[in-house]
């Protein structure tokens, strides 16, 4: 009976963990002009646990990657990071000065009003991988 018991608690726990909850929202994209193969991509994403966004795919671009944005001596940088890390219960916004995301080697021009799909690659705690896809909407603003 007590090792019923052990096991079905262990269950439960691995089923929770499995059940965190990603949800992105306002997701959009920076229209481009013929020829550019380069564009930013931002969004607001929240998760019911702690995880991480480990990469980024689109089917319109070679590659992308998680950017960060900060002020270095009176710089603005810019760097990729490994992984974007998300809190259980909170909210992060990719937005133009801060995280964001970048694809690089753009396979078409991206028109304002196209849905662009955007697949995040999440791993949780246990090292779990899940994807979210994601219909980023192309917007004209100006350059990164
Ligand atoms: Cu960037």
């Amino acid at each position: 009976m007590f090792r019923f018991i052990q096991t079905g608690l262990f269950f439960f726990i691995l089923t929770a963990a499995a059940h965190a909850e990603v949800t992105v929202q306002d997701a959009w994209i920076r229209a481009t002009v013929p020829q550019q193969k380069v564009t930013g991509a931002f969004m607001k994403i929240t998760s019911t646990a702690n995880v991480h966004i480990v990469a980024i795919k689109s089917p319109i671009a070679d590659r992308a990657e998680i950017h960060e944005m900060k002020m270095d001596n009176d710089v603005m940088t810019m760097r990729a990071v490994p992984s974007l890390p998300l809190g259980a219960g909170k909210s992060v916004s990719l937005a133009p000065g801060g995280y964001h995301i970048m694809l690089f080697g753009l396979h078409q021009q991206v028109k304002a009003g196209d849905g662009v799909p955007l697949t995040l690659l999440i791993e949780n705690s246990q090292k779990q991988r899940t994807t979210l896809e994601v219909k980023a909407i192309a917007k004209s603003a100006a350059a990164h």
